[in-house]
């Protein structure tokens, strides 16, 4: 018997499950599976790291024989398609489940509607809907790719109380404290790339890496913009290659053959295009990356800015006043571009952080 109240709880769960994996699955989503059995939950699934297996299979195996009969919460639409793996529907109806719940249909075109008419025509009482605006919010970077072919584009910018995003010529400038630190490595740890200007790798050596405790392996790709490949090899950047995600640099069409060479040498991947940022986020998208962190400098953060692509702003403000020689930020709480909606507010020690999304590309 469906019970509402029953289906928003164990949706929920199936949805805090699949932020486990936020981040780590592309290109793939990270889809949450609960299956339960008389109100107790018997199998338990998020999809794997770098995108399989997928969360349904992995949640029928620990449910086992208890799968038959039992309901299936999924944050998405179960696949229909012969992929890497076998469709996550036929698995379902392998397993005997009598009910199957999902939050969203998958708009990937080789699943949007597939999937649950799959299960349907099996037998299999299919319900679709529950937590749709959550499951959205959880899946907003891969539902933008799906839409626009390229990821979202989350500018996050730490500004001090007199507008700057740091001073010139000091190298990193703490203007937010620990626990936004904090949360902007959260940040990292959920999203499928950063980028950065050379123009900061230059002035502040960053790592660009998530440092949150126990949260190591959860580094995003590094991606720096770099027309003249200028990126050093003593540079942090370079130094972490092997123990991150990789490093990605963007040289322009005429970069020194040389340097790409010492570049791919110490094991980065190095790509050349012409100074284009629709078209780098077009390769990106192609690549299945559907989050970008777009973290500085000032120069950078203004051109993704001026060229219309940036879909969400994290905007944290600090009471931190720079003074003479600092770098103005794009934006301040005061200068934020029409358009932009804020959808979530929080304090953050001294610190606090707004969160902006696009009025025309969020849901
Ligand atoms: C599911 N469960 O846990 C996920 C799904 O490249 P493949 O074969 O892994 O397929 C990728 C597509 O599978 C992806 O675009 C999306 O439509 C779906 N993701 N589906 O049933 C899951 N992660
Ligand atoms: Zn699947």
């Amino acid at each position: 018997m469906a019970d509402r109240d029953e289906d928003v709880r164990f949706m929920a769960a199936a949805i805090r499950l699949s932020r486990w994996h936020l981040g780590q699955t592309a290109s793939n989503p990270s889809v949450g599976c609960i299956i339960v059995k008389d109100g107790i939950i018997v199998g338990r699934g998020v999809t794997a790291l770098s995108g399989r297996p997928h969360a349904e299979p992995q949640a029928l195996a620990e449910a086992g024989e208890a799968a038959r009969g039992a309901t299936a919460y999924v944050t998405l639409e179960p696949c229909s398609h012969h992929g890497k793996t076998p469709p996550c529907a036929e698995a379902l109806i392998a397993s005997g489940v009598a009910r199957v719940v999902v939050a969203l249909t998958d708009p990937d075109e080789r699943v949007s509607g597939r999937g649950l008419r799959m299960l349907a025509d099996a037998g299999i009482a299919v319900q679709s809907g529950v937590l749709a605006d959550e499951a959205e919010s959880q899946l907003e970077s891969y539902l933008n790719r799906q839409r626009s072919k390229r990821p979202q584009v989350i500018l996050k910018l730490a500004v001090s109380a007199d507008g700057m995003v740091g001073r010139l010529g000091e190298g990193q400038v703490a203007i937010t404290g620990r626990e936004a630190r904090a949360q902007s490595h959260v940040l990292r740890a959920e999203s499928d790339a950063i980028l950065v200007g050379i123009g900061t790798v230059l002035a502040d050596d960053p790592e660009l890496t998530c440092r949150l405790p126990g949260m190591e392996m959860r580094s995003p790709l590094r991606i720096v913009l770099d027309r003249r490949l200028e990126l050093p090899l003593a540079s942090k950047l370079v130094g972490t290659i092997a123990v991150c995600h990789g490093l990605l640099v963007v040289g322009g069409p005429d970069a020194d053959s040389e340097k790409k060479a010492a570049l791919e040498g110490a094991g980065a991947e190095v790509i050349e295009i012409s100074d284009d940022v629709g078209k780098l986020l077009n390769i990106l998208g192609e690549r299945g990356i559907s989050s970008l962190i777009v973290e500085g400098g000032a120069k950078t953060a203004g051109r993704f800015l001026s060229e219309g692509v940036v879909d969400r702003i994290a905007l944290f403000s600090s009471p931190v006043t720079v003074g003479t020689g600092g770098i103005k930020s794009p934006i301040t709480e005061q200068t934020v571009p029409d358009g932009f909606v804020l959808r979530r507010r929080e304090r953050l020690g001294a610190d606090q952080m707004s969160d902006y999304i696009h009025a025309s590309k969020g849901h």
